[in-house]
Order: C-alpha cells, then sequence, then structure tokens
C-alpha cells in the first residue's frame, strides 16, 4: 500500500524533478496528481522513465481531502492560498517556497542534518523545505560541527540560473546566442547581462546591504544546523545552467586538521568527497547535474584564524537543493509518521 502523492507546480523546473526524483526513488505511490495553475491545464507531463504521462490538473478546483503528501515548488504567491487549504483538508505539505521557513511552528528540515525536527509538523501540517544554497551547505557543515562545533561560517557562493527558473535558463542560453551571432544583449530576469558575466546580487536587497538570498543562507542555517552559528554570505549568479558553488571558510571552536575533516567528510550522509590535490581532482557543477550528492572538494587548512578549514562545495540546486530534498523528507515523513501498509 502506498500514498496518494500531488505536485503542486508540476510544470516548473522543480517540480518536473519531483517527479523524476519520486519515480526514481520508487517512492510508493497508490495514485499522483500534477497540479498547476490554470495556464498549464491539460497539458502532459512526463512521469518515470515507462512513458506514463500526466495531465496536469488546475490547483484553484482541487480537493487536497483523502491525499497523504502535496509536494510545493509553486512560488510564493500560490503557496500562501493553496498550502494552508491542502494543510486544512488533511494533506500533508512540504513547501519548497521560502514563505514558511521561518515560521516556529513550521520544521526546516534537511533529513541528513536535523530529521528529529520534523516531528513538530503537526502543528501546521507543513514542512519546508530549505533555499538551494542552504541546503548543500549544511550537508557538508553537519558532520564537521558534529565533531569540532563550528563558530563561523564565510561563504561565497557561485549560484546557477536554473535557481531562478527557467526564464533564467532561457535568458543565459539567448544572450550566449546574441553575443555569438552578434545580436543585442538584453537583461530581462537578471539585472544585467548573465552570459560571460557575473553578478553579485540574488534575490532583493534588505536595509543593511545584504541581499535576501544571502539573509536565507544566515537565518536558515541557524534554524536547521546551529543557532549559535554566525554566517556571513556572498551570494553570487554566474552563467553555469544547473549546479550550485560555494567556497566556504570555516571557523572551529576545537582543533580539526584538514586530513581529519577528510575523513568525515568521506563518511558522511548525502556528501560525496572528491578531494585529490591535483589538477582536475574537484569537482565542477555540470558534473553534478542529475546526481543526489553534495560534492565537496579542496579541504584544508585555513591559517588566518585559529581552527580554520576552508573547502569547495557543490551539488545539484534543481536536486538537493530542492526537489531530492523534498522527497527525503517525504520519505522521512513516512518512515516516522505517516506508515503505510
Ligand atoms: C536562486 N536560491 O538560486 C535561489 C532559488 O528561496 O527557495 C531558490 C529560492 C528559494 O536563485
Amino acid at each position: 500500500m502506498g500514498y496518494r502523492v500531488v505536485v503542486v507546480g508540476a510544470t516548473g523546473n522543480v517540480g518536473r524533478e519531483m517527479l523524476n526524483i519520486l519515480a526514481e526513488r520508487e517512492f510508493p505511490i497508490d495514485e499522483i496528481a500534477a497540479l498547476a495553475s490554470s495556464r498549464s491545464q491539460g497539458t502532459e507531463i512526463d512521469f518515470g522513465e515507462t512513458g506514463r504521462k500526466l495531465k496536469v490538473q488546475n490547483v484553484e478546483h482541487f480537493d487536497f481531502t483523502g491525499w497523504d503528501i502535496a509536494l510545493f515548488a509553486a512560488g510564493s504567491a500560490p503557496t500562501k492560498i493553496y498550502a494552508p487549504k491542502a494543510a486544512s483538508q488533511g494533506c500533508v505539505v512540504i513547501d519548497n517556497s521560502s514563505l514558511y521557513r521561518m515560521d516556529p511552528d513550521v520544521p526546516l528540515i534537511v533529513p541528513e542534518v536535523n530529521p528529529e525536527a520534523i516531528d513538530g509538523y503537526t502543528a501546521r501540517n507543513i514542512i519546508a523545505n530549505p533555499n538551494c544554497s542552504t541546503a548543500q551547505m549544511v550537508v557538508a557543515l553537519k558532520p564537521l560541527h558534529d565533531k569540532a562545533k563550528i563558530k563561523r561560517v564565510v561563504v561565497a557562493t557561485y549560484q546557477s540560473v536554473s535557481g531562478a527558473g527557467k526564464e533564467g535558463m532561457d535568458e543565459l542560453f539567448e544572450q550566449s546566442r546574441a553575443i555569438f551571432v552578434g545580436d543585442p544583449v538584453e537583461p530581462k530576469k537578471f539585472t544585467k547581462q548573465i552570459a560571460f558575466n557575473v553578478i553579485p546580487h540574488i534575490d532583493s536587497f534588505l536595509d543593511d546591504g545584504s541581499t535576501k538570498e544571502e539573509w536565507k543562507m544566515v537565518a536558515e542555517t541557524k534554524k536547521i544546523l546551529d543557532p549559535k552559528v554566525k554566517v556571513a554570505a556572498t551570494c553570487v549568479r554566474v552563467p553555469v545552467f544547473i549546479g550550485h558553488s560555494e567556497a566556504i571558510n570555516l571557523e572551529f571552536e576545537e582543533e580539526i586538521s584538514a586530513a581529519e575533516a577528510q575523513d568525515i567528510l568521506r563518511e558522511a550522509p548525502g556528501v560525496m568527497l572528491v578531494d585529490k590535490r591535483e589538477n582536475g581532482g574537484y569537482v565542477t557543477p555540470i558534473e553534478c547535474v542529475g546526481d543526489y550528492a553534495t560534492y565537496v572538494s579542496r579541504v584544508r587548512e585555513d591559517s588566518t584564524v585559529d581552527n580554520g578549514l576552508a573547502l569547495w562545495c557543490v551539488s545539484d540546486n534543481l536536486r538537493k537543493g530542492a526537489a531530492l530534498n523534498a522527497v527525503q523528507i517525504a520519505e522521512l515523513l513516512g518512515r516516522r509518521h505517516l506508515k503505510k501498509g
């Protein structure tokens, strides 16, 4: 016996990956519904590799009663309307938007890091999925934090355009094509040219000069990993289609060598250490596309602080950063709470 599962926002980058990952991981499903806005109603989308198609239904008219789990990848405005509706109709919501992440009654979960926090989901029947840059970072930090207690994190991100949705990917493609054929380049979704450039700005600006993406990395890391950890983030958009990268400097309370950190990371859940200290002995974003792992490379000591380490971390932002983490939450929910069969 399996679950009745809904994917809301099924036609977007993350929604499609949710369907792929549910199928790949053979999530026990009795019935599945793909929902989106009225614009996509009737569209057919793939589910799994058997050629099975799902007809997209209009979320506006959907009754969530009797459905077990709804994976939301719909953006904040529709989520604000339909997530509480689904939750009140008895369907547990796993939401990829930023809407509920900091709600004290909503667990914010990365299964490798804080699985036990999921038990609080009954307060609202909603579980939040973190921002993609946070998810991969905390997977890499958790085993090191357990060993030597992280005091401070300084991170610079190199975030792919798929984090900005299909429009972001189309813009990188269009601008690259325009540059090659000599057409004018017009920024639309991004504030400046993204092709052959980098932009130190993701999401809106806050009063202190930081951006909301940077704030999310700080606030979400504290909620998931440890409220005592200090985080300074600079988030940058780069001309990569899929895969977020992060250069991370860590300051620990206790001593930890690079060799010890490598040994710990080699065994850590969700982490794949690729750290050969030779040409090409590290992972780059194009190599992580379609994978589940958070790759860690370039682990070394940072002698500018006491007990310092530096490392490089790369992951598929649509997978561990979004869809995979959401499906892992659904699996965890099934194991701990919604047992079937
Ligand atoms: C980006 N990290 O790369 C963002 C996308 O809060 O879930 C995800 C935004 C979020 O643009």
